[in-house]
């Protein structure tokens, strides 16, 4: 089992930071590949609760080294408060590695980020405000600064020079904003240059090497195959490849060094911000999975949009992440439903459709047609096995594997690490 891929199989927050703690015991390496501090990965050990942003969910497991890969966009404010925070409950952050191609968030990306929403008006994304798509932005327009520019003062300087030249116009002339001061910020950046320098190393080479010799890395997804700006409901989406690609390109891991692909697909469905959600309620079945599901944004604190499960997603998260399997979670939320509504396909002007429509304007029309099965009334917080499930709980969760299209190998009933089903 040499590298393995763990992504979200829906809109994000299907429990990938729990997921990834589970397997953290048996990897060697845990990276994080796309995103930044918009996520907001849960581990619950014990009695401890963890919400990590920008740290890999692995920086919880001892074993582990945890890394940030060259296609994170990194915050350092936000890295160094949430490594502060970690020691601070005795957590060991001293093996963390950053890659010196990541690119940095600087204030100026968050103020844009803030005021592009604010000018879309009603057909804002609902953003988590963090400055992740003007940074990944100034990535692909060849502006951006990386760690590696932190070391250098007049490299910095110029780079941040570059980047400000337009958007300071943008800000004064079209935002009526205060232009942002090029000194201030290459003053400020410098200052987190000498704290994070131990921490940032060529994580590709490094990272190969270790498959070279026969370790383990585990590659952590952040939001979710929905959210991908390449395959998810466009521009509804984050701006970066939370799909398997996007594992190899930003961790510098070549696709044949990938044995293993998990979804994390929830047991209903979630999203937070903006955009098409078919299943989506409206209704108290929606306020009662927000409320029994704690589903609340981790980063934000933004209320969670509360659906049914929709398999035509699962289906596609299947086809365009390659999965080999699935983790089920929050099955212990649907206790309690007489009976449970599942998506199997959509209505689309009239028209039974079994995929997700490519065309986005479809997908914004598409009506879930739903069959209904069987629910529970029985605890199953405390199941161990899959046979200690209930018959209608097992065969919710056999008709979910059928539809989704790959194996389900493991099952959640709870937030703890041992509240786990493991399928063999
Ligand atoms: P951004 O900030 O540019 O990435 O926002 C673009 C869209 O991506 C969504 N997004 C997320 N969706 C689910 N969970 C995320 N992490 C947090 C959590 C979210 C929070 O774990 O709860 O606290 O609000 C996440 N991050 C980004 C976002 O809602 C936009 O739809
Ligand atoms: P992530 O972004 O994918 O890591 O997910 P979040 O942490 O944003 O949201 C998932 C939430 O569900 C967290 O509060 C987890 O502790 C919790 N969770 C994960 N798996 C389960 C499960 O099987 N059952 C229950 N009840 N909660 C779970
Ligand atoms: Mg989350």
């Amino acid at each position: 089992m040499p590298a393995l891929v763990l992504l979200g199989a829906q809109w994000g927050d299907e429990g990938k930071g729990k997921a990834t703690d589970l397997l953290g015991g048996s990897v060697d390496y845990v990276v994080r590949y796309q995103g930044g501090n918009n996520a907001g990965h849960t581990v619950v050990v014990g009695d401890q609760k963890y919400a990590l942003h920008l740290l890999p969910s692995g920086i919880l497991s001892p074993g582990c080294t945890p890394v940030i890969g060259n296609g994170v966009v990194v915050d350092p404010a936000v890295l160094l408060s949430e490594l502060s925070g970690l020691n601070d409950r005795g957590v060991d952050t001293s093996k963390l590695l950053i890659s010196g191609n990541a690119h940095l968030i600087t204030p100026y990306h968050q103020t844009i980020d803030k005021v592009t929403e604010r000018f879309l008006g009603s057909r804002k994304i609902g953003t988590t405000g963090r400055g992740i798509g003007p940074a990944y932005a100034d990535k692909i327009n060849r502006v951006g600064i990386r760690v590696q520019d932190l070391f250098d003062e007049s490299i910095l300087h110029q780079k941040v020079e570059a980047a400000l030249h337009e958007k300071n116009q943008l800000l004064v002339k079209l935002f009526n904003r205060r232009a942002i001061s090029v000194d201030q910020v290459v003053e400020e950046y410098l200052g987190y240059a000498e704290q994070i320098k131990d921490f940032v190393a060529d994580t590709g080479l490094i990272l190969n090497k270790a498959l070279d010799e026969g370790k383990v890395v585990l590659m952590e997804g952040g939001q979710g195959t929905l959210l991908d700006v390449d395959h998810g409901t466009y521009p509804f989406v984050t701006s970066s490849n939370p799909t398997a690609g996007g594992a190899c390109t930003g961790s510098g891991i070549g696709p044949t060094k990938i044995s293993r692909v998990i979804g994390i697909l929830k047991a209903y469905t979630t999203r937070v911000g903006a955009g098409p959600f078919p299943t989506e309620l409206f209704d108290e079945d929606g306020e009662k999975l927000r409320v029994i599901g704690h589903e609340r944004g981790v980063t934000t604190g933004r209320d969670r949009r509360c659906g049914w499960f929709d398999a035509v997603i699962a289906r596609y998260a299947t086809r365009v992440n390659g999965l080999t399997d699935f983790f089920l979670t929050k099955l212990d939320i649907l206790t309690g439903w007489e009976q449970i509504p599942v998506c199997v396909a959509y209505e689309i002007d009239g028209k039974r459709v079994e995929e997700l429509p490519y065309n986005q304007s479809d997908f914004h029309h598409a009506k879930p047609i739903y069959e209904m099965l069987p629910g529970w009334s029985e605890d199953i917080t405390k199941a161990q096995t899959f046979d200690d499930l209930p018959k209608n709980a097992r065969a919710y969760v056999k008709a979910l594997e059928e539809m989704s299209g790959a194996p389900i190998s493991a099952i959640g009933v709870g937030p703890g690490r041992t509240e786990t089903i493991e399928i063999n």
